[in-house]
């Protein structure tokens, strides 16, 4: 893996992440393919739009289709037939969001599936191990992301064993590298100190790339920026930066001007799946009744292959109905804006007008 910067415009960067077959462009937002399929639009699909780095997700792939059935199919890559790039989360995050009767131990997470209620447990060795065989190009650490508020105290502790797994993991992970990039994360929740301490921890580490994670769990807006900042300004220029499950498109653009290269979210997909999809004038709700009789576009100005062919209305028609085919096309349509709005950043960037961009698509995405 290699990462370089080309272009740099106040602290946002425009650069290079080489990995596989493919010469990655950054700032990149990665789709959300949580169980070996990005929903509602296929591995062609993705390619097509330009897609070349996606995410999959540790937890899911561990309860079902289960690591060994993972490692039998040659890896993620082939069994879901995508030959480019994945990045898989590690586990605990998810155990946390999804299932029952968690606990948090020293040596690891305990969890009950959501599926079945069967126990398990997320270890630093468990997890690389199964990220090993789940064959992911970059693979995340386990991790304590603490919730949204949370005392000094616990944040801490959050810390402490956040960068104690961290080390863990990274002994593991250099016993069988295999071509898989280890990413450290760093926590410290909306406390810019305790931000500034994991960074640092992370950074001392050396490795290939950094994480921040812990923002986007219910804290207000305002922290975003402060919080962000104090992790950045203590994580290696040259090596890439990552935050974990953001963003919104306000997220998106405060976090490049603070020098962030990768994203990864629900939001594009899981939108388009309740309806809404992202145009070049801000937010549009399929399901309004005001869109049924539209002939035109979900976006005129987009230059997707849904927008060429299916009218508003049409579209709208589908989802009122629950057809799948609605929720296939407005997927395909956000993510193809989406993959077009991180090029137009990584332009603006290159050509210096960053700041215009931002304050251009902060207005139309204002939070309501
Ligand atoms: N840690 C991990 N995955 C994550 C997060 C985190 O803090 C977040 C927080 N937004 C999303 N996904 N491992
Ligand atoms: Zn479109």
């Amino acid at each position: 893996m290699k990462f370089e910067t080309l272009a740099t415009d106040g602290a946002a960067r425009a650069g290079t992440l080489q990995l596989r077959d493919a010469k990655i462009l950054t700032p990149i937002f990665m789709p959300v393919g949580t169980q070996a399929t990005v929903k509602a639009i296929s591995q062609d699909d993705l390619e097509e739009i330009g897609y070349r780095l996606i995410l999959g997700n540790t937890y899911h792939l561990y309860l079902r289709p289960g690591a060994e059935t993972l490692r039998q199919a040659g890896g993620i890559h082939k069994f879901m037939s995508w030959p480019h790039a994945v990045l898989t989360d590690s586990g605990g995050y998810q155990a946390f969001s999804l299932s029952k009767n968690v606990k948090l131990k020293d040596h690891g997470v305990i969890f009950r599936s959501h599926l079945d209620g069967s126990e398990h447990i997320f270890s630093p060795e468990s997890t690389i191990s199964i990220e090993r065989d789940i064959g992911a190009d970059i693979i995340m650490p386990i991790d304590d992301c603490a919730p949204y508020p949370a005392d000094d105290k616990r944040l801490k502790e959050s810390l402490a064993r956040t960068h104690r797994w961290l080390a863990e993991c990274k002994k593991y992970w250099l016993r069988e590298p295999r071509h898989q990039h280890l990413f450290g994360i760093a926590q410290g929740g909306v406390n810019p100190l305790l931000r500034a301490d994991s960074a640092k921890a992370c950074a001392d580490l050396d490795l290939p790339g950094y994480a921040i994670g812990g923002l986007s769990v219910g804290e207000p807006l305002e922290y975003y920026v402060p919080s962000l900042a104090a992790a950045i300004e203590h994580l290696p220029k040259e090596k890439p930066r990552y935050v974990m499950g953001v963003g919104t498109i306000p997220e998106l653009l405060n976090g490049v001007a603070l020098g962030v290269d990768m994203f990864d979210c629900v939001l594009p997909t899981r939108n388009a799946r309740n309806g809404q999809v992202f145009t070049s004038v801000g937010k549009v709700n399929l399901r309004n009744l005001k869109h049924a009789q539209s002939d035109s576009p979900i976006d005129p100005e987009c230059s997707c292959k849904v927008c060429k062919k299916y009218s508003l209305g049409y579209i709208r028609h589908l989802h009122k109905q629950n057809e799948i085919l609605g929720l296939m096309l407005s997927t395909y349509h956000n993510l193809y804006f989406m993959h077009g709005f991180m090029r137009q950043m990584r332009h603006a960037i290159q050509a210096q007008n960053f700041e215009q961009f931002r304050t251009h698509w902060l207005r139309l995405f204002a939070p309501v």
